[in-house]
């Protein structure tokens, strides 16, 4: 038997499940995602569930269940099911699919807090770290920023500099797997119900730190494949586990890219430290571009504004204004489309 309220099932959420036309089936939270199928976690054990037609059909794959969703299953055997509905999404981590321009994918949902999980070599990139907090901004979900690996060495000092516009608004923990301490203090951090996403690039140390906060490999992680000479293991699910007194914790793969889905501007502004300056421009619709009259572009260059930081405000933008724009499109596309398949069906009918 498991106890759901560990992995956050609350009144609201049995409300909602009330209104479903499935209400008296049986729910539980996707604890892994499959290309096919969903390994759920519910009261009376683990279910390898499939989606029902009505989950598929008219849906785009961002809606498709994902990791941490809850679902209303049919049980078709101890450990098969059917999936027949979805609790509506809350506080979700999406980012921009590979190779698209406008379409979402859906990687934990339901979450309180997001780990930045960066290591302090190579893949430590304060770019990465920005546009992670403007995309979680707008789910309200609180980003933390974990950097990892401290036993490797690293100058605190630099470091520290970087993160220094973005210190205040974002935690940060410094963690060796080394340092049990240091383990300890990110546990502290963690809520009993809260769920976690941790996610960054490959290698940087994702799995190894939730077994650590776990206190057991619940996970299979680089260094157990080294051991085997089976080469380096690079983590290809989003999976759901439970820590031992509380919390839930969702392990991902590493990505290369995290493309922003949100055109939130004034957090954008907000983040960075720019909005002090917009505002005071001599156009009021300012781009901070090129414009004469321009008090970011004067602040950048008396250098009260770093110029990685408006660079990265630029870029940032225009990513969010192009998905914007292409998704615009797409429904524009859409409903043209719809509107063809209707004249279509009229003009039979009058035949
Ligand atoms: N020195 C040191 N090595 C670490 C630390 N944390 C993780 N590693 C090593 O880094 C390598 C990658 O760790 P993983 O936990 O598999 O990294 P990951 O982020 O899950 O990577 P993907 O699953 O590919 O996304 C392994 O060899 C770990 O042993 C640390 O604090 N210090
Ligand atoms: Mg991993
Ligand atoms: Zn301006």
């Amino acid at each position: 038997m498991n106890n759901l309220q560990l992995y956050g099932w609350n009144e609201e959420l049995f409300r909602q499940k009330q209104e479903s036309n499935y209400k008296d089936l049986a729910h539980g939270r996707v604890a892994v995602t499959h290309k096919t199928c969903y390994e759920v976690v519910a009261e009376s054990g683990f279910y390898t569930c499939e989606l029902a037609g009505n989950m598929l059909y008219g849906r785009s794959a961002s809606e498709y269940p994902c990791t941490g969703d809850w679902v209303i299953f049919q049980p078709v055997d101890t450990d098969k099911g059917i999936i027949l509905d979805s609790l509506s999404r809350q506080k979700t981590l999406y980012r921009l699919k590979n190779g698209t321009a406008s379409e979402r994918q859906a990687i934990a949902s339901f979450l309180d807090k997001a780990f930045i999980v960066q290591s302090l070599d190579e893949h430590f990139n304060v770019r990465r770290i920005e546009r992670f907090m403007l995309q979680t901004a707008d789910e309200s979900i609180q980003p933390v920023l974990v950097l990892t690996k401290t036993d490797l060495g690293f100058n605190r000092e630099e470091t520290e500099n970087t993160l220094k516009h973005i210190s205040a608004k974002i935690p940060v923990f410094y963690t060796s797997i080394e340092s049990q301490e240091s383990i300890d203090r990110l546990r502290a951090f963690i809520a009993p119900g809260e769920t976690i996403v941790f996610t960054g690039m490959s290698g940087v140390g994702k799995s190894t730190l939730i077994n650590a906060l776990c206190e057991r490999e619940v996970l299979q992680t680089g260094a157990i494949s080294d051991s085997t000479g089976k080469g380096r293991h690079t983590s290809t699910r989003r999976e759901m586990v439970l820590m031992s007194d509380a919390g839930v914790l969702i392990d991902t793969p590493g990505v290369k890219l995290f493309g922003v889905t949100t055109d939130n501007a004034d957090k954008l502004s907000e983040i960075l430290d720019i909005s002090d300056y917009e505002g005071k421009c001599r156009f009021d619709d300012c781009q901070h571009i090129n414009e004469k009259g321009c008090v970011v572009i004067e602040a950048v260059e008396n250098g009260e504004i770093d110029r990685g930081i408006y660079e990265s405000y630029l870029k940032l933008r225009r990513e969010a204004w192009h998905y914007t724009a292409s998704v615009h499109e797409k429904r524009k596309q859409e409903k043209s489309f719809t509107k063809m398949v209707r004249n279509f069906k009229d003009k039979r009918q009058n035949i």
